[in-house]
C-alpha cells in the first residue's frame, strides 16, 4: 500500500512518547553526540557530507533508472536544497503507525528495523545518510511528489518532528526536494563553498553519464551543469587537460556481466606518474584494492602479449608494468553488487571483492588486446614510450642504488649532498627532512634542530621547474638529484613510498614571494615525479612567524604570530608600550628562536600538503601554469590574500 491514511493520526502524535519514540529520539542523539563517528569530522569537510548523503540518494534513483536531473541549490538563508526527479521517497505507512519517510529520516537502520520493505541501495548505507543529515540540521523539510500527490513533512532542531507528514496537494510531477540547514551549534563552519560542491558534482556526472547535475549559488547568483554523455573518457580529457597526450582515450565498458566495469585511460608523454583513480560502487576507492589489481595485470598482460605477438620485443625481454603505467591516466569504475561487496580494513578506501580482479583483469586484457590490434601505430608508439621509460628507469635505479650503498657513481651529482645535515635515527618513519631556502637559514636550523629525528637540506637558490623539462633534464640537476638520493625511494614511476627514509618532508623557506615561489617548485617537482609522497599526507610546509610582539620593556618575551589575526591577539595581550618586529626571512631569527617557532614538534605549526580531488589540482595548474594570464590574474585577485603586510605597515607608520 503506497498512499497514506487520512488525516494523520494525531492524537497518537500528541499523548507524548512511546517507547519507540524514545528509541528514534536517543538515536538521532547518539548521532549529534558523535557526529565524527558518521559523518568524519565537524569541519568543512564534515559538513558537506551532509550535502553528499542528500545528494546520493537522489543520484541512486538516478541510477536504477528513475529521473536524469539532480539540483542542488545554495540559498541565501545558509540553507542547501536538492532535488530530484524520482519515484518520490515512500510515504507509506509501516506497521509501526509511522510513514516510511519519517523513518527513512530518524532512524538509523530504517531499511530493516522498522520498514517493511528493503530500501538498501547500491552504495548500502543510504537511509542512514538522510538520518545523520537531519539529525545535524538546525530545519529539514522534505517535500515528495509521489503518485499524484504532494507530501510534505518538517523537521527541526537536530530532527525533531514539526509538521509530521501531510499533503499538501495534487501534483503530475515525481520526485523529492530536501531543503535542509546545518546546525551551526554541530559544526565549526556552516558556510557551503560553491568549489568544493561543484567539484563533487563533477566528479558524480562523470561517473554516472547521461545525468544532469545543476548547481545554484543565490548568495553569488551563479549557476553551472555538469552533464557528461561519454562518462569516464570525459573524466580523462579533463584529467590530462594540461599535458601532453599520446594518442587517444581508450574506452572500455561492460555493462552486462555481474560486476559492471567502465575504463577510460590515455598515456601522456613527460608525465612521470602513474595516476590510477579507482571507484567502486561510485565511492572514490583511495587504496585501490582488488580493481586496480586487476586492471594493472590485464594491462601487463595485454601489451606483452601483444609486444610479443608482433614480435616487437622477445619473450625474454618482457615490458615491467611500471614501465607500461608511466605517464598513464585511467579511471576505472566498478559495480559490485551488495551480497559480494568487500572491503579491506576500517574505511571504504579498498575494495576487497576478489571477484572483481578476475573480472577487471580479464576485461582489461581482452579490450586493451583488442584495441592495440585494431590500432598498430598506436601500440608502436606505446611500447617505443614504455622501453623508453625503462631505460630513464634503469638509470634512476642506478642513481638509487649508489644512495643508499654510499658508492660513488659515475656522476658527481649521484653522490648525497656534504650539505645534508642527516638524522641520527634509523627508525624512519619517525625522521623529518627540512629543505630550507638558503645557506644561512640552513645554519640555524642545523644548529637548532632535534638532531635524533631532524634533518636538514639547504638549498642554493631558485630549485629548476620541473614542470616544462623532461625527467632526463631533472635528473642532471643537482638540487633535485640530491633530493632525490637524501630520500632515498626512487623517483617516476619507480618510485616506492615504502623505501622513503623520512616520514616527513618538510620545506620551510621565508615567508615572502620568493619562498612562495621555491615552495611551488618543490612541490611541482614533488607532484611530478613523487606523487605518493603528497596522496601518503609526506610533505608538509614549516610556517614561520610574520612578526614578533614583545613589551618595549621586556624585548626577550616575545609572542610569536602567523598572521594578522594573531598579531591584533599579541598586542591586545601585551597591551599599551608593545613593539613589534616583522621577520622578513628565516635568517633573521637566531638558531634557538627557529627552533622554538618553527621546528619544535611541540611548539610549531605544518600545513600538509594534500590532494583531494585530483580535478581540482589540474584545474588550479592549468589555471597558474596555463597560456591565459587573465585567468591567472583573477584566481590571484580572489585568492592570495596581501593586504596583512599592508595593514601592517600602516600600523608601523602611525
Ligand atoms: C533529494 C533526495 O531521497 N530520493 C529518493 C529516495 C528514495 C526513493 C526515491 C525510493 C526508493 C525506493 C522506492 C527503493 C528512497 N531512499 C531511501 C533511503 N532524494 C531522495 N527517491 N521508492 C522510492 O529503493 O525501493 C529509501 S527510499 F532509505 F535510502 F533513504
Amino acid at each position: 500500500m503506497d498512499d497514506i491514511k487520512q488525516p494523520i493520526d494525531i492524537e497518537q502524535a500528541e499523548k507524548g512518547y512511546t517507547a519507540q519514540d524514545i528509541e528514534l529520539l536517543s538515536e538521532m542523539e547518539g548521532v549529534r553526540k558523535r557526529p565524527g563517528m558518521y559523518i568524519g569530522s565537524t569541519n568543512s569537510t564534515g559538513l558537506h557530507h551532509l550535502v553528499w548523503e542528500i545528494v546520493d540518494n537522489g543520484v541512486d534513483e538516478a541510477v536504477n533508472g528513475y529521473g536524469d536531473k539532480i539540483y542542488v541549490t545554495i540559498r541565501k538563508d545558509g540553507s542547501i536544497e536538492v532535488e530530484d526527479e524520482g519515484r518520490g521517497i515512500p510515504v507509506d505507512m509501516h506497521a509501526s503507525g509511522i510513514p516510511a519517510v519519517q523513518l527513512i529520516y530518524t532512524t538509523l537502520h530504517s531499511g530493516g528495523k522498522f520498514s517493511d520493505k528493503n530500501y538498501s541501495t547500491s552504495a548500502g548505507l543510504h537511509g542512514v545518510g538522510a538520518t545523520v543529515t537531519n539529525a545535524l540540521s538546525e530545519f529539514c523539510d522534505v517535500t515528495i511528489y509521489r503518485l499524484g500527490k504532494i507530501y510534505h513533512i518538517r523537521f527541526e532542531d537536530g530532527g525533531k518532528l514539526v509538521t509530521p507528514l501531510e499533503v499538501l496537494g495534487t501534483t503530475r510531477k515525481h520526485g523529492t526536494v530536501v531543503r535542509f540547514k546545518p546546525d551551526k551549534r554541530i559544526f565549526s563552519t556552516v558556510e557551503f563553498k560553491w568549489d568544493t560542491i561543484s567539484n563533487h558534482l563533477q566528479e558524480e556526472a562523470f561517473l554516472l553519464k547521461k545525468v544532469h547535475f545543476i548547481l545554484k549559488d543565490e548568495r553569488a547568483n551563479l549557476s553551472r551543469e555538469f552533464y557528461y554523455e561519454k562518462g569516464l573518457s570525459e573524466y580523462v580529457l579533463n584529467l590530462n587537460q594540461n599535458k601532453e597526450p599520446l594518442g587517444p582515450i581508450l574506452y572500455f565498458e561492460d555493462e552486462n556481466s555481474q560486476i559492471k566495469i567502465e575504463l577510460a585511460m590515455q598515456w601522456c608523454i613527460k608525465d612521470y606518474n602513474e595516476n590510477i583513480y579507482s571507484y567502486a560502487n561510485s565511492v572514490r576507492t583511495h587504496d585501490g584494492g582488488t580493481h586496480e589489481t586487476g586492471l594493472r595485470l590485464g594491462l601487463t598482460r595485454a601489451v606483452n602479449d601483444w609486444a610479443t605477438q608482433n614480435g616487437i620485443i622477445k619473450e625474454s625481454q618482457k615490458l615491467d608494468g611500471n614501465d607500461i603505467r608511466e605517464g598513464l591516466t585511467a579511471v576505472i569504475s566498478v559495480k559490485v553488487p551488495e551480497k559480494i561487496l568487500e572491503y579491506e580494513g576500517q574505511t571504504k578506501g579498498k575494495l576487497g571483492t576478489p571477484a572483481a580482479l578476475s573480472a577487471v583483469n580479464d576485461f582489461t586484457y581482452q579490450s586493451v588486446v583488442h584495441y592495440l590490434a585494431e590500432h598498430k601505430d598506436f601500440a608502436v608508439d606505446l611500447i617505443k614510450k614504455v622501453q623508453t621509460s625503462k631505460e630513464a628507469r634503469e638509470a634512476a635505479r642506478k642513481a638509487k642504488e649508489a644512495a643508499r650503498t654510499g658508492k660513488k657513481s659515475k656522476k658527481e651529482d649521484f653522490i648525497i649532498s656534504d650539505k645534508l645535515a642527516a638524522a641520527q635515527s634509523k627508525d624512519y618513519s619517525q625522521n623529518e627532512l627540512f629543505i630550507v631556502e638558503g645557506d644561512s637559514a640552513g645554519g640555524s636550523a642545523k644548529t637548532g634542530r632535534d638532531r635524533l629525528h631532524q634533518a636538514i637540506l639547504p638549498l642554493r637558490g631558485k630549485p629548476l621547474n620541473t614542470d616544462s623539462v623532461t625527467m632526463e633534464r631533472m635528473l642532471q640537476n643537482v638540487e633535485f638529484s640530491t633530493i632525490i638520493n637524501t630520500i632515498g625511494a626512487g623517483v617516476g614511476a619507480d618510485f616506492d613510498v615504502e623505501d622513503a627514509k623520512y616520514g616527513k618532508i618538510i620545506i620551510m623557506t621565508d615567508a615572502d614571494t620568493d619562498g612562495a615561489h621555491i615552495q611551488i617548485l618543490l612541490l611541482t617537482f614533488f607532484y611530478n615525479y613523487m606523487k605518493p609522497l603528497i596522496t601518503h599526507g609526506m610533505v608538509y610546509l614549516a610556517c614561520p612567524p610574520l612578526y614578533g610582539v614583545y613589551k618595549k620593556t621586556e624585548p626577550s618575551k616575545i609572542i610569536y604570530c602567523q598572521n594578522g589575526q594573531d598579531l591584533a591577539a599579541a598586542k591586545e595581550k601585551i597591551g599599551p608600550g608593545y613593539a613589534i618586529k616583522r621577520y622578513k626571512g628565516l635568517g633573521e631569527m637566531n638558531a634557538e628562536q627557529l627552533a622554538a617557532t618553527t621546528m619544535n614538534k611541540a611548539t610549531r605549526q605544518l600545513l600538509q600538503v594534500k590532494i583531494d580531488d585530483p580535478l581540482v589540482v589540474e584545474k588550479r595548474i592549468s589555471i597558474l601554469m596555463g597560456k591565459d594570464p587573465s585567468l591567472r590574474r583573477n584566481w590571484i585577485e580572489e585568492n592570495v590574500k596581501f593586504n596583512d603586510e599592508d595593514t601592517f605597515i600602516k600600523e608601523v607608520a602611525k
